[in-house]
């Protein structure tokens, strides 16, 4: 019988182990979730409404494809943010922590919109 419980002790004490140490290792989930790719391209921004996070900062990709000078710069009017695009890569733009709600972002001539929703 105490055997049988040392086996017990044994086995919880493994279980602990793997829960706080081993287990930790593993990527979470929000690390993996991928970051937002947003094609400029045609007059549009696609997808033309991205969800976030609130409160917590946030990278967006955009990959300008139209080299037409209206999709130059991409411009988040209500944040104080804007970023020249490169043609035919991406640029990062970085955005801080936002209160949820939906804001806008346009090119500088506020032909191409999208929206991005926080939430
Ligand atoms: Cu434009």
């Amino acid at each position: 019988m105490s055997l049988l419980i040392n086996l017990l002790g044994l086995a919880l004490i493994a279980g602990i182990v793997w829960w706080f140490w081993l287990a930790k290792r593993r990527p979470s989930v929000e690390a993996a979730e991928p970051a937002a790719l947003i094609l400029v391209k045609d007059g549009v921004y696609e997808p033309e409404r991205i969800h976030i996070a609130a409160g917590a900062e946030t990278k967006l990709h955009f990959l300008r494809e139209d080299p037409s000078p209206c999709a130059e710069y991409v411009v988040f009017a209500d944040l104080d943010v804007s970023a020249q695009l490169a043609v035919g890569r991406e640029t990062l733009v970085h955005l801080p922590p936002l209160a949820a709600g939906e804001y806008e972002f346009t090119c500088q001539m506020r032909m191409y919109r999208g929206r991005l929703v926080v939430e």
